[in-house]
């Protein structure tokens, strides 16, 4: 009986892990942590309802920021795109709320800063088109795909 209990705790943890999609994943990108914005993106994200479920301070590689972006790879300004992510630190997550994904677009605003509605963290800490601050998932799929480059599942709760 007890190995019974033990094996549905198991597979009650693997199904709510699996089926669990209303998260996001983000990037506080290098140049909002060059300029200390870490503190006030974060009061932000807290404030519009956002669980943290993981997140670390940490430093792309080459290797690695190219197969992040690789869907950008044949764009003009994918090695500028690799410079800018690979030069300082980043701050990454993974975020829970339900319709993360969509509201998380909302909250970070346009992809270039000079579009972006009044009060969006892009608006508010963004400079250019280029060096836009954060980044947000942009489907469920990718959400699961962003989240599992950066965290293990040990690490994300
Ligand atoms: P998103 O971050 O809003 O989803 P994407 O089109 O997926 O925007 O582009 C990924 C990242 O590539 C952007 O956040 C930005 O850092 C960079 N990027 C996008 N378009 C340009 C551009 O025209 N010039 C320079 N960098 C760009
Ligand atoms: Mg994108």
């Amino acid at each position: 009986m007890l190995g019974f209990c033990f094996q549905m705790a198991i597979f009650a943890q693997n199904f709510n892990t699996q089926m669990r999609t209303n998260r996001t994943f983000t990037m506080i990108k290098p140049d909002a942590v060059e300029k200390g914005h870490i503190g006030a993106i974060l009061e932000k994200i807290n404030s519009a309802g956002f669980r943290i479920a993981a997140m670390k301070l940490t430093h792309m590689t080459t290797a690695d920021a190219k197969e992040f972006y690789a869907i950008h790879k044949e764009r003009p300004f994918f090695g500028e795109l690799v410079e800018y992510m690979t030069r300082g630190p980043i701050v990454a997550a993974i975020l829970e709320k339900d319709n993360a994904v969509e509201d998380f677009r909302t909250l970070i605003g346009a992809t270039n800063p000079a579009d972006a509605a009044e009060g969006t963290i892009r608006k508010l800490y963004a400079a250019s088109i280029g060096e836009n601050a954060i980044h947000g998932s942009d489907s469920d799929e990718n959400a699961a795909i962003e989240g599992a480059f950066h965290f293990s599942g040990r690490d994300t709760f």
